[in-house]
């Protein structure tokens, strides 16, 4: 636990956009340190950033198109944060290298700031802590957040909430249409890109997710792009930046969407732990009367309540 006072200075030091004050605050978050609320209350109201998710299927190029986006703002002078779900290996514990190779070449820019983080099997304990970083980032100063997440799995659909704008990245050759309604990611695109345009069956895809909209109400923008030649990535921002605008301009909407998947994450997180801290010490006991036949299992669900 970090004194109060450390505490301040620490928060001070990140609103006035210290990146090593930044990644320490990150760090506090993300090991659920007992001193992160207090220094998330210092950090004021959130929604200077846009925040945009990143997500699709793993291998369809969402690290090398953050790239391209990360490259593409800053060209128009945004400061822009990057945080990388990556997933985490049971073997290894940690994160892959990879997303943060594929973004090196920003590594001397001190208008990026790139952070991997951890996806470790915990679906609430990623969402809070994803959604906490960007929280961080966004009092930081960052004009815009990219967040790239591994696209498979609830965590996965639950980070979205945070995000001002998501964009789904897919690619030629996914089992077509199947792949993407499965994954219940028809449900959260603002924008769908088609990656890897340069190689055969992009625009068979394209044709595959305009018609599986179709007879849906949404009928969000299907865009083709190739994070490798570049060609598309312009649209790409387009497409963003109609997203971005009224956010600019000042309209709430958004940025309420943001506040209320932040809330419900942080209550998500601290259900949870709560949860793993009761269960253990009292499940033992509930296992046994059940096996003893004298309590069932929804009886003893609902009373190992937080
Ligand atoms: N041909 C082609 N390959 C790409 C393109 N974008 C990414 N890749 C490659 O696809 C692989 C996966 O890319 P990555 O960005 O790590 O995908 P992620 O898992 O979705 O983050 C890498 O080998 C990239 O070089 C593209 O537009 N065209
Ligand atoms: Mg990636």
């Amino acid at each position: 636990m970090e004194p109060a006072l450390q505490l301040r200075e620490l928060a001070s030091s990140i609103r006035r956009g210290d990146r090593v004050a930044l990644a320490k605050g990150i760090t506090l978050v993300e090991n659920d340190s007992a001193s992160a609320p207090k220094l998330l209350e210092q950090m004021g109201t959130p929604g200077r950033a846009f925040v945009v998710g990143i997500t699709g299927p793993p291998g369809t190029g969402k690290s090398s198109l953050v790239d391209r986006l990360i490259e593409a703002y800053r060209k128009k002078g945004l400061r822009v944060g990057v945080i990388a779900v990556d997933p985490s290996s049971p073997l290894t514990g940690g994160a892959l290298l990879g997303d943060r190779i594929r973004m090196a070449g920003h590594a001397g820019d001190k208008g990026v700031f790139i952070r991997s983080m951890a996806s470790r099997g915990w679906s609430g304990g990623l969402s809070r802590a994803t959604s906490q970083a960007i929280r961080l980032m966004d009092a930081a100063g960052f004009d815009l957040i990219l967040l790239e997440t591994v696209g498979i799995g609830q965590s996965d659909i639950e980070v979205v909430g945070v995000s001002h704008a998501v964009l789904v990245v897919l690619m030629p050759g996914l089992g077509d249409d199947i792949q993407v309604s499965k994954a219940g990611l028809m449900e959260v695109g603002d924008v769908y890109v088609v990656n890897k345009a340069d190689i055969e069956g992009a625009d068979l895809m394209v044709v595959n997710l305009l018609s599986l909209f179709r007879g849906t109400p949404r009928s969000p923008p299907v865009l083709k792009a190739s994070a490798l030649s570049g060609e598309g990535i312009d649209k790409l921002q387009d497409a963003v930046e109609r997203i971005r605008s009224p956010f600019l301009a000042g309209s709430p909407e958004l940025r309420l969407k943001s506040i209320r998947g932040m809330i419900i994450e942080t209550a998500r997180g601290a259900a949870m732990k709560k949860l793993a801290v009761v269960s253990e010490s009292r499940a033992e006991k509930l296992a046994n009367q059940v096996m003893g036949g004298k309590t069932t299992i929804e009886r003893a669900a609902a009373r190992l309540k937080v």
